[in-house]
């Protein structure tokens, strides 16, 4: 339809082509960048000079920054990128300071392992891939403040993150005000007594190197030889969160194995239930949310002693069901349990059951022969809900300390080490692992909760276990306490009791969450502000000496190993520069010599914080001045926890950086350097844009450009191919460029054919002949103000017609709502309507509907509608340019159907209008004509009204 011919160009020179567009989107992007349009104010600066701006509100609304990556942008890139663009835009144009912009991650792994590939210093790679992006980014007509763009490799900004470190580093987590305070606090604490040190001596006795001993227990930031993900394969340690369900490295997919290394770690664990307690506050997706929940992992329930003759401790469990205790007829410990090599005896006692020894001669034997066996597998393996069994028997006994019987204590795979105390009472009759294991085994079960299925309380005719938490206990009477009777909630709180008055257990609380591994064994990452002593001792840098630079070296290539080789151990590449490893300096007791940490932070470090920098990126002063955070992110109205306004990201950072960050926040907000409580107020989680994949009978991915569709097939180099649906990518040879796309049609057809294309959580099918659609509807909407011919504006200065005005308020107040709850795909659908519908009316399109227009579309296609703006006498941007408001009259319906019925039959439809009242709908309903017929005279006895749809008369 309207293909472009090289006669229709000649016929209409002025026709919206892509040159056209590409004229037009140059020109507009310069200008707003001369103009600084899209600069966001601050308070102390700007908002203080002018009333007006400061009595506006604010917007805070950010993406998840881009990892500078050396393949450049693909289409699926910039999706949330345009949303959060099309959203500031129109929260600008309704009276919003709005805070756009965008930075780059690039520290990291992937920049690393590209340097390492190309030979060329992670530095140069980075900052080259940034300035593409940027290029790339700048095509889109995206609305940042460019001056609040950095990238965290920047020593500006890492500065910073290190600085934050030390805070961390030097801070405490007082349990009982809840909240992080300065070290040094604690230090009080233990000098004047007030806190009695670990083995009781004054803090004066204490060597400088005990009192750092003792500090590192409570510091938020510490070092501790602990089991840790080690990865031969990438060379490096890993977080939990970095570590896949089936133990491998989430990057590069390589074995993961625990090893005992001294590392850093970060107490997150600290702040566990505020990490879960305040997503409460969140405007996030509930999936989300969830997922923490489930990271975090709080179970409430107790620990319970039981004795075990011949050891000198007992053997701790924790339970979530402690109601249960008369139940446990034996215990599993997990195969690692330090307690089990002290209570194996040297022979199997008399009697023993030949399934409980596996068939090995000693318990000693049996227990080395299974250990062997459960280390060979994952947790994740080891937890899978296998209805087989394995486990053997330690030659052991323990006490119910309630009922007195001696149970049988095994060791099983199923109970892990990481988890609780590392060791179960087992309640066989209750728990459904508990249940398949004594079958397996053929240990006694005892029903202590009465089934309420009907299923009687003998355990030996169960199929399952039974494992309602919403029933009655019985059998469970002994040592001067009885349950029966009680609910599970009461018969908890009784024997919780009852264990805490005889010393033998107690109410805990149990996390999933572990502290966070904070070293990595790289280059390409922030250096830790933080020297060692000669003993070992660590020292934090002070502030001035910030930032410690990372030292520009030629071999940064990380040590790898063999894959599958778990005897190796890391080697930071840092550590083999000796110059800049040991330092002189003077950390206020006269020159000496230290070295350096030379693991780096993990890539999470730097985007831990990039919200407060948007704030206000060039202080060097600090890290953010304290009335900027108040006024873009302080706690307000509706957000009790202040916050990003609209944070837009994938979903696949669930865990990962949405947890760190949180914790970071909170540790600056209890420092007193935040207000905020929260990081991010409302996140959104954008779908994907997926692409198809062609593959040959080899399986390999051809060039999906190159392939042809015909007879119902796909053909590549005349071979048939297979096509799936798949993550689009350089490496699927599926990728198609935003460049390509703006050279054909424009960024602005780019852009509403991204935000068309569904709703914006949904994933999608990128699909390149449908592009045109948009650019059709640009096409249009052109010409509906410009004449083709002679480039000169057509609109009338006459009075729209009704209809129109309709259609135009109507189309006001939907995309009005759509652009607010980010629903921009029918937002376009409106625009389009309203756009057909003056295409189809024909003639000159009255300024009162084309300048309205122009601005509904702005949002979504801003350079086209900043030059027919313009064009149609503007001088100044639209950018501000209040967003047109709907006449609430003439945006209804003009009229609606209702329907009328008699004794359920439709009998009448009548065109009423959207607000007529009840009584007046009854009384034209019964006025109707067929209505009138119908009744034929029927005397009505009562009539529904539910204005203004439904009218249902009853005879
Ligand atoms: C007795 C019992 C009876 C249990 C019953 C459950 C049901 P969550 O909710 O995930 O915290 N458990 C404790 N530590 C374990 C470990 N290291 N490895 C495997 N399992 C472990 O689960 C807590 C329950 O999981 C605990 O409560 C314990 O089994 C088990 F009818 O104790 B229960």
């Amino acid at each position: 339809m309207s293909e472009i011919t090289p006669a229709a160009e000649t016929a209409a020179p002025h026709r919206y082509t892509a040159d056209l567009a590409a004229d037009i989107e140059g020109r507009w992007q310069d200008f707003w960048q001369a103009h600084g349009t899209y600069e966001a104010p601050n308070p102390s600066g700007d908002l203080d000079g002018d009333p007006e701006t400061a009595a506006r509100p604010k917007k805070f609304i950010m993406d998840m920054f881009p990892y500078p990556s050396g393949a450049g942008l693909h289409v699926g890139h910039p999706l949330g990128y345009i949303a959060t663009d099309v959203y500031a835009r129109h929260q600008r144009m309704t009276g919003h300071n709005v805070l756009h912009t965008l930075g780059f991650d690039a520290f990291g792994l992937p920049a690393e392992q590209y340097a390492v590939q190309t030979g060329t210093h992670p530095r140069v790679t980075t900052e080259a891939n940034i300035v593409t992006m940027t290029a790339q980014l700048r095509r889109l007509g995206l609305g940042h403040d460019k001056r609040r763009s950095f990238a965290t490799i920047d020593p500006g900004y890492y500065r910073w993150t290190q600085w934050i470190f030390l805070r961390i580093f030097n801070s405490w987590y007082d349990e009982e005000a809840a909240r992080a305070r300065p070290i040094t606090e604690l230090v009080e604490q233990y000098e004047g007594g007030v806190r009695t040190t670990p083995d009781g001596r004054a803090w004066a006795e204490l060597t400088v190197a005990e009192r750092a001993g003792v500090l590192d227990g409570h510091r938020l930031a510490y070092v501790a030889q602990s089991p840790v993900n080690w990865c031969p394969g990438l060379g490096t340690v890993l977080a939990n969160e970095e570590v896949t369900a089936d133990g491998r490295s989430e990057r590069g997919n390589f074995p993961v194995f625990k090893a005992n290394l001294r590392q850093w770690m970060m107490r997150i664990t600290a702040y566990a239930d505020r990490l879960l307690d305040d997503l409460d506050l969140l405007d996030w997706p509930e999936a989300i949310k969830q997922q923490q929940r489930n990271w975090i992992g709080r179970s409430e329930g107790a620990r319970v002693d039981f004795p075990v003759a011949g050891a000198d401790r007992p053997i701790t469990v924790f339970t979530t069901r402690q109601d249960t205790l008369f139940g446990a007829t034996y215990m599993v410990l997990a195969p690692e349990h330090d307690l089990v090599d002290a209570i194996v005896p040297d022979a199997w006692p008399e009697g023993t059951h030949q399934v409980w020894t596996g068939g090995h001669a000693t318990p000693a034997e049996a227990v080395a022969a299974y250990r062997k066996f459960a280390a060979s597998k994952s947790d994740v393996e080891r937890q899978a809900d296998a209805k087989e069994k394995t486990g053997v028997f330690t030659g052991a006994f323990a006490v119910n300390p309630v009922s007195g019987e001696n149970v049988p204590v095994f060791i099983a795979d199923y109970v892990l080490m990481g988890y609780g105390t590392g060791a179960i009472m087992a309640v066989p009759a209750h728990d459904v692992r508990d249940f398949a294991f004594a079958r397996a085994f053929e240990l006694p079960m005892r029903c202590v909760v009465a089934p309420t299925d009907g299923r009687g309380t003998d355990p030996a005719q169960w199929d399952d276990a039974f494992a309602s938490y919403d029933a009655t206990l019985v059998n469970s009477v002994g040592s001067g306490v009885s349950l029966d009777g009680l609910g599970v909630t009461d018969a908890k709180a009784v024997i919780t009791a009852w264990l805490a008055d005889r010393g033998i257990g107690e109410g805990t609380v149990n996390y999933r969450l572990r502290d966070w591994l904070f070293s990595r064994q790289r280059y390409w990452g922030e250096p830790f502000p933080v020297v060692y002593d000669e003993d070992g001792v660590v020292h934090a840098l002070p502030d001035s000496m910030l930032p410690v630079a990372l030292p520009e070296v030629d071999d940064y290539s990380p040590r790898t190993f063999d894959p599958d080789d778990a005897d190796t151990s890391p080697e930071p590449p840092l550590s083999r520069n000796e110059d800049w490893v040991t330092v002189e300096l003077d950390l206020g007791d006269g020159v000496r010599t230290y070295r350096r940490e030379t693991n780096t932070m993990p890539n999470w470090a730097g985007s831990c914080w990039y919200e407060l920098r948007y704030l206000d990126p060039h202080n060097s002063e600090r890290l953010v001045d304290p009335a900027i955070e108040q006024y873009w992110m302080g706690p307000r109205e509706g957000q009790p926890a202040g916050g990003v306004d609209l944070y837009v990201g994938g979903a696949e950072h669930a865990v990962l950086h949405l947890l760190y960050a949180r914790f970071w926040h909170k540790v600056l907000h209890d420092l007193g350097h935040v207000s905020s409580v929260e990081p991010f107020h409302r996140l959104f989680n954008q779908g994907m844009i997926q692409a198809f994949v062609y593959r040959d009978a080899r399986g390999i991915a051809v060039p999906a450009v190159e392939v042809e569709e015909r007879d119902g097939g796909w053909f590549y180099q005349d071979q048939p191919v297979s096509r799936v649906l798949g993550k689009m990518g350089k490496s699927l040879k599926n990728a198609v460029t935003p460049d390509e796309i703006c050279a054909e049609y424009g960024a602005d057809t780019l852009r509403l054919y991204e935000m068309a294309m569904g709703p914006l959580d949904v994933s999608r099918p990128w699909d390149t002949r449908a592009v045109v659609g948009q650019y059709r509807l640009l096409q249009r909407l052109w010409r509906n103000v410009v004449d083709e011919a002679t480039g000169a504006v057509t609109v009338s200065e006459a009075e729209p017609d009704e209809t129109t005005l309709r259609a135009l308020h109507k189309a006001i107040d939907g995309v009005t709502g759509d652009m607010a709850g980010l629903r921009f795909n029918t937002a376009i659908a409106k625009i389009t309507e309203l756009n057909n519908h003056l295409t189809k009316t024909g003639g000159p399109v009255p300024r009162a509907i084309a300048e309205p227009l122009v601005l509904l579309i702005a949002p979504l296609a801003p350079h086209i509608a900043e030059e027919l703006w313009s064009r149609l006498g503007h001088t100044a941007s639209l950018v501000h340019e209040p967003f047109p408001v709907a006449d609430p009259a003439l945006a209804q319906d003009e009229a609606v159907v209702c329907v009328v019925q008699i004794k359920g039959k439709v009998r009448a439809r009548l065109e009423v209008p959207p607000t007529i009242s009840d009584t007046e709908l009854e009384a034209q309903a019964l006025a109707d004509p067929a209505v009138v017929a119908a009744l034929g005279g029927a005397a009505v006895r009562k009539v529904i009204v539910r204005a203004p749809k439904l009218v249902n008369i009853v005879v």
